[in-house]
């Protein structure tokens, strides 16, 4: 049992109240405008639509620092000297923060809640620790723990890769990690499982053999599913893509290259995808894009949301606020019918220059707007509009005769040939975007 807020001893966030719903006239900062988590939208609440969780590392490990500079936000639950007090410490302050925010779910990487030891062992000592005070504090609090992963990339052994290093024991430290952070995720009733491969890459293409490492990964992958298997964890593995940074090349590219990897090692039917906002934009793609061709394969797991900055081509990680990406995305989510047992984390910090306490509680409630507001506008497309039955209108003839023939397999090329030869020119129709774009705009300004 820690000996902090919950148990008598120390606020973190003192003045803050437990954040809610407010009129969107309100101009209170520290209120919800729009997420009202007991609000039903085609029979289900915002809450268990959106599924909302907070990140550890951005959020209470994260201190503004940057290669130009240090931390500029100074927290409380860093004082401690001893790094397990720092844990702890660092633990209650966001249990406070989970609850007060009003998020159902947590996310986290081994170190973000337990400090690294000497050894392999010390490590799963300390992990355990935490655990068990992580344990109690869901009991207490009711949170749920949305994903576990390990943290493989900042440990200078992981330099040249975790799972394709091209040392064989450190691919087995990476493993060692793996494991512990699998029974912690399981003790604490995790729904799913991520492998970031930040490392997982390369910086020259010269000195990397990536037809074996590539092989290396998809192993690591399938015993780590083995062992989640077998000590009961019944949830999701997922791969979250993401092109580059810090590696020059990152295997796990986009959610098209994650795929086609999952399927050709047979991984398919345990891992599904996590998809970034920035990561998908940073690959060149929208964050709808990398969700569409997720759930086209019956894959899309969960989502790290965040925005980047059109004006950087780096992992900026803010807080999603553009109305437009939470539209889109919820568009994708509800066709694909939810994102159970997956969720929405935001994977997403405030700016170096916002140090106020208060800063991280703003950040959240903005994104946790966006999205609701992204909900209901994209229900109101789906059901109300006229987007879904123009675009299907599209491809009206593919839904009988010789369209539905070829769709059916029932036609050769030679056929298909024959076909435009007796048919003629065919009418050229026009594809309307500016009213579909026009659509968006009309409901997303509606008032609900
Ligand atoms: C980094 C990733 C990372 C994963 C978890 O860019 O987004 O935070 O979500 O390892
Ligand atoms: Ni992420
Ligand atoms: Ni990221």
């Amino acid at each position: 049992m820690s000996d902090g807020y919950y148990t008598g001893g120390r606020e973190y966030f003192p003045g803050i109240q437990k954040i809610r719903y407010e009129d969107p006239e309100s101009d209170n900062p520290l209120a919800f405008k729009h997420y009202d988590e007991n609000k039903v939208i085609g029979g289900k609440t915002m809450k268990d639509h959106l599924r909302f969780s907070v990140c550890y590392w951005h959020t209470f490990c994260g201190t503004g620092a940057d290669p130009f500079g240090p931390g500029t936000q100074l927290f409380a639950w860093d004082e401690p000297a001893d790094p397990m007090d720092a844990a702890k410490a660092r633990m209650d302050a966001a249990f406070e923060f989970f609850t007060k925010l009003g998020v159902p779910y947590y996310c986290f990487h081994d170190r973000d809640i337990a400090p690294e030891g000497a050894t392999v062992s010390d490590s799963e000592a300390n992990l355990a620790v935490m655990t068990d005070i992580a344990l109690q504090l869901q009991k207490e609090t009711g949170m749920k723990l949305l994903w576990g992963t390990a943290n493989l990339f900042s440990h200078p052994r992981y330099m040249n890769g975790a799972a394709t290093n091209p040392n064989f024991f450190v691919l087995a430290h990476a493993a060692a990690q793996v494991k512990s952070a699998l029974d912690a995720t399981v003790a604490l009733n995790g729904e799913n499982y991520v492998f970031w491969g930040g490392r997982e890459g390369y910086a020259s293409i010269l000195n990397t053999d990536t037809g074996r490492e590539l092989d290396h990964m998809a192993k690591f992958l399938s015993l780590a599913r083995d062992y989640g298997r077998s000590i009961g964890f019944t949830g999701n593995f997922l791969v979250e893509p993401k092109p580059m940074e810090p590696m020059k090349h990152q295997y796990d590219f986009d959610a098209s290259t994650v795929i086609g990897f999952l399927r050709h090692y047979g991984l398919d039917s345990d891992f599904k995808l996590n998809i970034e906002a920035n990561h998908a934009t940073l690959a060149g793609h929208s964050f709808s894009h990398d969700l569409q061709m997720s759930a086209n394969a019956g894959l899309l797991g969960s989502i790290d949301a965040n925005r980047g900055d059109p004006q950087n081509g780096w992992d900026t990680d803010q807080f999603a606020v553009d109305l437009y990406d939470t539209v889109n995305a919820m568009l994708v989510v509800l066709q694909n019918g939810g994102l159970s047992p997956g969720g929405l984390n935001f994977d997403a910090k405030v700016r170096r220059e916002s140090i106020d306490m208060e800063d991280i509680f703003i950040g959240h409630i903005g994104a946790m707007d966006a999205f609701a507001k992204g909900l209901e506008a994209a229900y109101n497309l789906i059901e109300n509009s006229p987007l879904i039955t123009d675009r299907q209108n599209r491809y009206r003839n593919f839904n009988e005769g010789l369209g539905s023939d070829f769709e059916n397999g029932k036609l050769d090329l030679a056929d298909l040939r024959n076909i435009a030869a007796e048919h003629g020119e065919p009418a050229i129709e026009s594809g309307k975007q500016e009213r579909y774009e026009n659509l968006i705009n009309q409901y997303m300004t509606k008032r609900s």
